[in-house]
């Protein structure tokens, strides 16, 4: 049975699942399209033992009282009950603001990520901002190109510069990846990786620059500031397609090679070795990652970096993500349906509004926010609290879940049949379930009908079919194929926005943003993270193995692992396999520390979403505080001592 991919992925694989008497026994990739092309990544190899692991939710339980952690085994009908009266007394009581909706990136289907939202506008509850991964980077490049949306995978192929900046792509974009390893043996690529420590991508990288965290401003003004003064700047393209050019050069020129390495740490050899890589050799891409925009700095880092290819004569010669570049319509969440005006609430500082109380229902589905959201401690402390009544909706029995009043168990994506569109390739398959929902696990839509009829919302679009929405929303969208197409199981490609269109005020790249105000400049800052002589800065990112929490029932727990230089463990006295305590002022996390040239003197790295044995969370050492630009979080500016 051919599906896709749903998972909080860029790639979206075409996946062909071996199904024999109902049962998955193998999950693998086809060849229909052509980026993900007959290659996908350990999660999808993991999925047959993930869909049937003992961690599967197959059934509703409820929390016998908040303050055991004791769940009685349930049924929907007495659960929904339950669940509805909760929800129609609070929103009597407290106005529908008090009720939390609070879901990311589990499960990206349109319909089970957004249609089934419906309920939630009907009702005008609380929702947050979005913002924990993408949001600044979003903001950021924006500010300059009006949409965020870039190169193609395929036109990977045709480039001569692949640069990876703040992007751990053979991890993180697997099919990228590959595309730019052909790149590299059939069109004689140079692969460049800017990464503040060692990465799979590093290591196979023809360059590696290695800035400090959060200096990519200044190794961005520094490159443009050498390739001006070489005279390698595309004049003509700059004079039609781009705006506020000469206050950009007058701020590069500012950033001297003695600044840039003072700043940067990087050599000014290393930024004329890349400048040369420039001249000499294009078209060039460069490929900003998600990492580069989650610190204090990051959403400025992006703005920086997407600039550098309007210098050098390319339209959007850059990728960060395509969600943006589609042309899909409609509005499947019911957003625009509704008269009730929403709260709207940061992310990212949600902990704090959780402990306080802020919330008397909170519905939870497709996240584990108990792992995964900054200010952990307070996040948990916030569900446990007495006066909040917490529902989780969840394929697995998570963290979340132990800190429910009820759970409710969701099928998987292989379970339903929905419609999934990649954050890189055009390319797009109607995924269709392969197997019947396990045990009594059911979908989100049913299970909004089910509230929304027992709380009595009475808005039809609540209760209407939402392949009528995908109907219409995708009418415009395709390329090659047809809405009807699409739905008849054909592959199908979608068209993108043109790459030459900048949706700016002056209709123009703009070097000197016409949009930013308030605190934020025209042009990118490189903002300072300040760092105490005991602190280090922690990085954090992906394992190719795991998606965020997820994988830990397939391929055991997240490694402990934390990586420091050499002359800073000598320092503590500290040497391989040691255990080490990160502290800081919201929290702690036990690990095991791996000695490594990997990461300089005041930088420590670590996977994500780390969990250690005595409950702590890496995110309790993460602050509630959102970024200026974009409201997304800090994760790559944490900083921590050594207990
Ligand atoms: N410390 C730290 N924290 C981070 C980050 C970091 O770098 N460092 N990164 C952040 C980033 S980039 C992101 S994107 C977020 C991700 O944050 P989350 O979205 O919370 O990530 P997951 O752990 O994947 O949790 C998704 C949950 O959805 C469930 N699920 C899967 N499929 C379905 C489905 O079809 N239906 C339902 N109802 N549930 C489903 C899974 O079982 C899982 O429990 O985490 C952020 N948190
Ligand atoms: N296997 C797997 N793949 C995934 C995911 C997953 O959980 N597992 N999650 C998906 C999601 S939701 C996301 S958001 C993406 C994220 O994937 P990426 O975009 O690759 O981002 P990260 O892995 O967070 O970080 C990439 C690199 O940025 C570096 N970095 C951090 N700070 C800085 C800095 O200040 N400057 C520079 N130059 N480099 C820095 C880090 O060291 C890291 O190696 O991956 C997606 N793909
Ligand atoms: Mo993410």
């Amino acid at each position: 049975m051919k599906t896709m991919c749903a998972r909080d992925c860029p790639d979206a694989c075409f996946l062909t699942a071996d199904v024999e008497e109902g049962t998955i026994v193998l999950v693998r990739a086809n060849k229909d399209n052509p980026v993900t092309n007959g290659i996908t990544c350990p999660r999808a190899h993991g999925d047959p033992t993930r869909v049937y692991s003992l961690k599967r939710a197959l059934n509703p339980y409820i929390r016998e009282e908040k303050t055991k952690s004791t769940f009685s085994l349930s049924n929907w009908d007495e659960t929904l009950e339950l669940v509805s009266e909760r929800l129609k007394e609070t929103i009597k009581l407290h106005g529908p603001e008090s009720v939390l909706l609070l879901d990311y990136a589990g499960n990206t289907g349109f319909i089970t990520s957004s249609f089934s939202k419906r309920i939630w506008n009907a009702l005008g509850v609380t929702k947050t901002d979005y913002t924990v991964c993408s949001a600044s980077g979003h903001a950021a490049i924006n500010l300059h190109y009006g949409l965020s949306y870039g190169n193609q995978p395929e036109g990977l192929l045709e480039k001569k510069v692949i640069i990876f900046w703040g992007n751990n792509a053979k991890v993180s974009t697997p099919h990228q990846w590959a595309l730019a390893m052909q790149a590299k043996r059939e069109n004689d690529a140079i692969i460049i990786a800017i990464d503040s420590r060692g990465s799979e991508t590093t290591d196979m990288a023809d360059l590696w620059l290695y800035p400090k965290p959060g200096t990519d401003v200044a190794l961005s003004y520094g490159l443009a500031n050498y390739l001006i003064e070489k005279g390698a700047v595309d004049s003509e393209f700059i004079e039609r397609w781009t705006h506020g050019y000469e206050e950009y050069k007058a701020e590069t020129m500012k950033w001297t090679p003695e600044r840039v390495e003072t700043t940067t740490g990087v050599s000014w050899e290393g930024v004329k070795e890349l400048g040369d890589i420039l001249i000499e050799f294009s078209p060039s891409v460069f490929m900003i990652g998600l990492g580069l925009q989650k610190s204090l700095p990051g959403a400025e880092a992006a703005r920086a970096v997407s600039l550098l290819p309007a210098l050098l004569g390319e339209h959007r010669g850059f990728y960060y993500t395509n969600s943006m570049g589609w042309c899909i319509g409609g509005d499947f969440s019911g957003e625009s349906l509704t008269e009730r005006k929403s709260n709207v609430v940061s992310m990212i500082s949600l902990g704090e509004r959780l402990a306080r109380g802020e919330f008397k229902f909170i519905y939870v589905f497709s996240m584990n926010p108990a792992l995964t959201l900054p200010d952990s401690v307070n996040v948990k402390k916030g569900f446990l609290r007495d006066d909040v009544f917490v529902v989780v909706h969840d394929t697995h029995l998570t963290e979340t879940c132990e800190l429910a009043n009820v759970v409710l168990p969701a099928s998987t994506y292989l379970e339903k049949d929905d419609v999934i569109v990649s954050d890189c390739h055009p390319y797009v398959m109607l995924a269709k379930k392969v197997i019947e929902p396990e045990g009594e696990s059911r979908d989100e839509v049913w299970v909004m009908r089910e509230i929304a009829k027992r709380v009595g919302v009475k808005e039809s679009w609540v209760y209407s079919d939402p392949w009528i929405e995908v109907k219409s929303s995708f009418i415009d969208a395709f390329e090659e194929g047809t809405v009807e197409d699409y739905l008849a199981g054909k592959t199908c490609k979608l068209k993108s926005r043109p790459m030459d269109e900048y949706q700016t005020p002056s209709g123009r790249i703009e070097f000197a943003s016409t949009s930013a105000s308030g605190e934020v400049t025209a042009l990118p800052d490189q903002l300072e993270l300040p760092q105490g002589p005991d602190e280090y800065v922690l990085l954090q990112s992906a394992d190719s193995r795991y998606l965020h929490t997820q994988f830990r029932d397939v391929y055991g727990s997240i490694p402990d692992e934390v990586w420091m230089n050499p002359v800073d463990a000598d320092r503590h006295n500290l040497k391989d396999g040691d255990p080490i305590t990160l502290v800081n002022d919201l929290g702690k996390i036990n690990l095991t520390l791996t000695v490594t040239e990997k990461v300089q003197r005041g930088v420590l790295w670590s996977r994500r979403e780390l969990l250690d044995e005595e409950g702590n969370a890496q995110n309790s050492l993460v602050p509630g505080t959102p970024q200026r630009l974009g409201g997304g979080p800090m994760f790559n500016s944490v900083k921590v001592r050594v207990l």
